[in-house]
């Protein structure tokens, strides 16, 4: 079935949960871990990719924005920004050496890519390192030569050469064996725009206007104290972020230097932007945060990020304007994830509520969220409809059960 993953470390198909979370495979002192390359078929090279580097990051951005993931119907692709890959590839740490790509020897064609950024996990209750693969890719031309193994054996090799022997990846294929499932869920902003590319279609029972009436976003944000995070936010984010995380049983653990790179990404480092209408260019990330009036305290945070898709053969909108709900956090919750009085709910549908005013003002087309952390519960609220995408989340070499509560109403069609 499985030529490739059924020689690697995950759980193989009908393997039933482990007795206790551990690795499969132990780890490597480096002089026992492969020291030369793997070898790629003739005519092709590796090349380490330097994504601050103006060409080379748009010979990335290129790759991607004409091969990287579409959705079944192959109407819409990811269009990754420049920028975005700049705040994606390199938080505090990153290697440069795990962003690999793969050239024609004789032109320098980019033609495969893949990469890998480290992260501190933790999986219920252990703690690990381990790297986050993502931007998989290769030209549509070269596709099922099984050139995505080797791409996987050599960023495997690369990481194992700095002593982390675990990695969290996510893939809309399901493969062995995925440790949760979400589902994609859309909140639809520009009704007209999203009809127009068959992103949404009008139900018998409905008409433009009708949807266009119930789908409208207040133009003003309801929360008091509610504005842009800034630098000066981040010690207090990272510790509020740090404490509500402690609700689920996969997450990151970021220090305030990791805080500060992946709330406030390089081109919204720092600076006060734009007052949440409008746009900087190239702006990846919104992030915003909840002072209150009179303790001055921050109660709550949330961000999203700007990741377009093609419209592919569609002339009059060449692309669809995404906002994807990525972290936040309240001091309305607490670990244990249980919610018995509602607060939690409560305060996060009026929270992301206002992501929804920004990102509707921001001219952003459709709002998008999986069904993971506290989401769930609040999406039908802030009308929000489920999608035909899922994601699947995979560890490497790490055995744990199943990660409950995640999917409650994400089963497949
Ligand atoms: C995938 N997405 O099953 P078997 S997500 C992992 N993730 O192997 P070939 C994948 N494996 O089943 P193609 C995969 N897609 O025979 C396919 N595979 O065991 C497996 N698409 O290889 C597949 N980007 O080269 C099969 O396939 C084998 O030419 C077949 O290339 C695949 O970034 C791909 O969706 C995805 O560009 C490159 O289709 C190509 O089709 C493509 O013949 C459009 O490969 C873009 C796209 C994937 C986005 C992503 C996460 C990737 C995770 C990779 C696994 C990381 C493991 C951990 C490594 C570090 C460990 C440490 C420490
Ligand atoms: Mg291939």
């Amino acid at each position: 079935e499985h030529k490739f993953w059924s020689t690697q470390p995950v759980p193989q198909p009908g393997e039933g949960p482990p007795e206790a979370d551990g690795y499969i495979d132990p780890s490597k002192p480096p002089e026992e871990v492969r020291q030369e390359p793997y070898q790629l078929p003739e005519h092709f090279e590796w090349s380490t990719l330097d994504i601050d580097d103006p060409v080379q990051n748009k010979e990335v951005y290129d790759l991607l924005s004409l091969n990287y993931v579409e959705d079944d119907q192959a109407a819409f692709r990811f269009k990754y920004s420049g920028e975005f890959l700049a705040w994606a590839l390199k938080p505090p740490g990153y290697h440069k050496e795990w962003h690999i790509g793969v050239r024609v020897s004789k032109t320098k064609k980019l033609v495969a890519f893949i990469s890998g950024i480290p992260m501190k996990l933790r999986v219920r209750q252990n703690t690990i390192m381990v790297t986050e693969i993502n931007f998989l890719c290769v030209l549509k031309k070269l596709r099922s030569k099984r050139l995505a193994p080797v791409l996987i054996k050599e960023v495997t090799r690369r990481v194992h050469l700095k002593g982390i022997f675990q990695a969290i990846y996510t893939a809309g294929v399901v493969i062995p064996t995925p440790v949760a499932v979400c589902r994609y869920y859309h909140r639809s902003l520009n009704i007209q725009k999203l009809i127009d590319t068959k992103f949404s279609f009008i139900p018998r029972s409905s008409t433009l206007a009708r949807m266009i009436r119930l789908n409208k976003v207040p133009e003003n944000t309801s929360l008091p104290g509610l504005r842009q995070m800034e630098g000066k936010d981040v010690d207090a984010v990272t510790v509020l972020f740090a404490e509500y995380m402690k609700r689920f049983d996969m997450v990151p653990l970021f220090n305030a230097e990791e805080a500060r790179h992946t709330f406030l990404s390089g081109a919204g480092r720092g600076e006060v932007g734009s007052g949440g209408t409008g746009r900087r260019e190239g702006q990846v990330t919104w992030s915003y945060v909840v002072e209150d009036p009179s303790t001055k305290k921050i109660t709550d945070f949330f961000m999203f990020y700007s990741l377009p898709s093609t419209v592919i053969n569609n002339l009059t909108y060449p692309l669809l304007e995404a906002a994807y709900l990525f972290y936040y956090a309240t001091d309305a919750g607490v670990a244990p994830a249980d919610d018995q009085d509602g607060k939690v709910k409560k305060r996060l549908t009026t929270l992301i509520g206002d992501a929804l005013i920004i990102a509707n003002n921001a001219k952003f087309d459709v709002f998008n969220a999986l069904t993971l952390m506290d989401n769930a519960p609040i999406l039908q609220d802030l009308k929000f409809g489920p999608g035909d995408g899922f994601l699947n989340f995979y560890l490497y070499n790490w055995r744990t059960s199943t990660l409950a509560g995640v999917n409650p109403e994400g089963d497949r069609p």
